[in-house]
């Protein structure tokens, strides 16, 4: 039987297995028949959006350091992903994050301070997931692939026009959640875009430890979705694809899934010691390919970023800084009664009794001090 899930046209886009790249490492461009680089101010934008969350990146680790946040994983060096990713979807679509994933967050719009919250031990997520079209950041890793293809089958069901973009990692591959987001996704033609950050390791698990396949986005061939293999520190590529990506999702064509070919220059987290499992070589040429020096000496050489250009986004990055600092040592935590107040629209027993349980022992725990 014939139902409206089916009857929409397929869309444009094809697999592509080999790197797509339109800027160079030293920044000159690369020519494309079938990419478009995108304009000198959607660039000089994108350049600030990375410079903005490399600062974000830094300060939140320096915090670390501090003890004023618990824990924090870097995306430092991953930002052109994270920030074409967020560029990417229109007002009404979907982000689903994972833990790395701040400065995409960041570009919804959702204040750095809000989303660094959950860092600090604080048990809630911040900001309101339906108000930025942002899920939570997830650290199970996967699970947030499955929530997205809900969210855009619902949306498909309903006739919204809603696609949902879900971030992961490459050890987030290995994980079953992964093939049923896929699989599930390409039988129900699901408007959802997969983009798989492969930063080479999951914590010291390295890619060749992974998988045996010669590249994450060939996964997509068995499920039937097309695949893009994208240059990671390539803002304006990742711009192309994922734009792309997402207009083919929104026309009805199905899923995609996008292998973003970068690296985490960082640790896994502040807790994790990179120098156990990978060489300073391997990092220092990784550095050699940083996604802002790129796309600033492609703007450079064409006279569309000056010095007061950049001075003005350093400035701004440095306030930035300084809101984090001050936001995230400030305020009160929640209360303790937040975990029982939200779990049923009406409080069961054994809530109230685990409830009163803990004001008991808080109260005595204060009383002892
Ligand atoms: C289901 C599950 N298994 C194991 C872990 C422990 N864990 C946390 S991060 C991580 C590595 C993930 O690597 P990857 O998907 O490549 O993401 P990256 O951290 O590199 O961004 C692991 C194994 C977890 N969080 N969830
Ligand atoms: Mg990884």
């Amino acid at each position: 039987m014939s139902t409206p899930v089916d009857a929409r046209p397929p869309g444009p886009l094809e697999t592509v297995l080999d790197t797509v790249r339109l800027l160079d490492p030293d920044g000159s461009p690369v020519p494309s028949e079938r990419w478009a680089m995108p304009s000198d101010d959607v660039l000089r934008e994108r350049h600030r959006a990375m410079v903005l969350g490399r600062r974000v990146n830094d300060q939140a680790s320096a915090l670390t350091r501090q003890g004023r946040l618990a824990v924090y994983p870097s995306s430092h060096g991953q930002e052109a992903c994270q920030v074409a990713a967020a560029a990417a979807l229109r007002p009404g679509d979907w982000l689903f994050p994972t833990y790395r994933d701040t400065v995409a967050v960041m570009g919804r719009g959702v204040d750095p301070v809000e989303i660094l919250t959950w860092l600090k031990g604080d048990r809630h997520c911040a900001y309101d997931p339906v108000a930025h079209h942002v899920a939570p950041q997830t650290t199970p890793l996967a699970t947030q692939l499955l929530h997205a293809v809900g969210v855009a089958h619902a949306a498909r069901l309903r006739g919204l026009d809603e696609v949902a973009l879900a971030l992961c990692g490459d050890g987030a591959t290995s994980e079953g959640d992964f093939h049923e987001a896929l699989n599930f996704a390409a039988v129900f033609r699901c408007p959802v875009v997969f983009l798989v950050q492969n930063n080479k390791y999951a914590i010291s698990v390295p890619l060749s430890r992974q998988t045996a396949a010669p590249s994450l986005a060939h996964k997509g061939v068995g499920y039937g979705v097309p695949a893009v293999l994208v240059d990671g520190n390539d803002v304006a590529a990742l711009g192309a694809v994922l734009d792309a990506a997402v207009a083919h999702a929104a026309a009805g064509g199905g899923p995609v899934l996008v292998e973003a070919d970068t690296y985490r220059v960082a640790a896994h987290t502040n807790a994790d010691d990179p120098s156990r499992y990978r060489s300073d070589d391997e990092v220092e040429a990784w550095r050699a390919r940083d996604p802002i020096t790129r796309v600033r000496a492609y703007l450079r050489a064409r006279g569309a970023l000056d010095d007061a250009a950049e001075a003005a986004v350093a400035a701004e990055a440095e306030e930035l800084a300084a809101s984090i600092r001050d936001g995230v040592s400030g305020g009160p935590g929640p209360s303790p009664d937040d975990l029982f107040d939200h779990v049923y629209s009406a409080m069961t027993p054994q809530l109230r009794a685990q409830r009163d349980l803990l004001r008991e022992e808080l109260a005595a725990e204060g009383a002892d001090r």
